[in-house]
């Protein structure tokens, strides 16, 4: 995944587990930012997704200033409107919220963006945005007023997933939405990585290494974790140790 980053990331290999960790804007200040970032770099994360669903703080052009300023992992921006393009960053996921039925999330807020994008030099990561209903009510589907998947309708999203890929996009990101209660089912997953070839991106309420194995085994290429390292940054390590031994595995079987 996210192919132009790859020259820059020198542990890149083809068919390898990436690992995204997701800063909320609203929930940092500056030393813990710093020690995310530390800890980030010490366990080579593959990325750094910065947004969220609702912003209440300005703090997100200072945070990607300090993630710049102190770490060399590209920063890619998750943003839920074209308010939150930042030219600091590296790149961007431009979502078309492909599970839903808001046409100013599938291709109004892509309009007001457009020249803003084309003039900058972030580089454009296609992505089709599948929200999935893991219990509640998630600000992501509130906000962007759009019903989720139903959590055991693994069909639905493997169409989604299908067209959304014959639309030309890239990527999938398949999200429970931040602190989901459950995470995305594995038979979800997999239905989604048998109908696509495009790369998955997998994230909301991963908070045990054994959840974010059950996604990696059922397909994710890029595990997303956001609210759990907020609260315990030491989980950063584990799943960083634990897509580490995957990809090791990997490398032996090839
Ligand atoms: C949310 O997929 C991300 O959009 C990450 O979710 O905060 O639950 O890890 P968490």
């Amino acid at each position: 995944p996210f192919n132009n980053l790859r020259k820059q990331h020198p542990h890149h290999q083809p068919g390898r587990k990436h690992f995204a960790v997701l800063l909320d804007p609203d929930n940092l200040d500056e030393a813990s930012c710093l020690n995310l970032l530390a800890l980030s770099e010490t366990h080579q994360v593959d990325f750094f997704f910065v947004g969220g669903s609702l912003i209440m703080t300005d703090n997100q052009a200072s945070i990607i200033r300090l993630i710049k300023e102190n770490s060399s992992i590209p920063v890619i921006l998750f943003p839920s409107s074209s308010l939150y393009i930042d030219k600091q960053a590296d790149g961007i996921l431009l979502l078309s919220l492909i599970s839903g039925r808001n046409p100013e999330f599938l291709i109004g807020q892509h309009v007001l963006s457009a020249p803003i994008l084309k003039a900058s030099q972030l580089q454009v990561y296609p992505t089709g945005y599948i929200l999935v209903d893991t219990g509640r009510q998630t600000t992501a589907s509130y906000m962007s007023g759009t019903t989720p998947i139903p959590y055991n309708k693994p069909a639905i999203a493997a169409c989604t997933a299908m067209a959304g890929e014959l639309l030309g996009l890239r990527y999938i990101y398949l999200d429970g939405g931040s602190g989901a209660q459950q995470p995305i089912s594995p038979d979800m997953i997999a239905a989604v990585r048998e109908a696509v070839d495009i790369p998955m991106i997998v994230g909301g309420g991963i908070n045990t290494a054994a959840k974010a194995q059950v996604a990696l085994e059922a397909g994710a290429d890029v595990i997303v974790v956001g609210n759990h390292i907020e609260k315990n940054p030491g989980f950063l390590a584990e799943v960083s140790h634990l897509i580490a031994s995957y990809n090791v595995a990997l490398d032996v079987h090839r």
